[in-house]
């Protein structure tokens, strides 16, 4: 399985708005994520910078490069994008990573 991790921005003073729509997510959601591939994914917030980081897990034989063409994913970007930067599309700004060091 493959780990990735990126980071995403929230606009200041939404946190628990945003943690209250993540709590309540969609099953229909976290189903697609699930069908798509994605294991173990978390979210953390850094409060010094509103930088979310986020951290997930993929199955070999993955389809997480399609999820931003999904109904349901589509609507839930629009759904957050006032929470998040976003682009022209309500994807929210994603910044990779690069991981740097590992401890299996
Ligand atoms: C985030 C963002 C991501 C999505 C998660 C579930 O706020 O919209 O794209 O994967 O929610």
């Amino acid at each position: 399985m493959e780990e990735v991790a990126f980071t995403m921005k929230l606009k200041p003073g939404v946190e628990a708005e945003y943690k209250r729509r993540h709590d309540e997510i969609w099953p229909e959601l976290s189903m697609a994520l699930t069908e798509a591939g994605v294991r173990d994914y978390s979210i953390y917030l850094d409060r010094t910078t509103n930088t979310l980081f986020a951290v997930q897990k993929l199955v070999d034989g993955h389809s997480a490069e399609l999820l931003h063409e999904l109904p349901v994913m589509q609507r839930w970007w629009q759904y957050m994008a006032d929470l998040m930067d976003t682009n022209s599309d309500n994807s929210p700004v994603v910044q990779s990573l690069e991981r740097m060091f590992h401890l299996d």
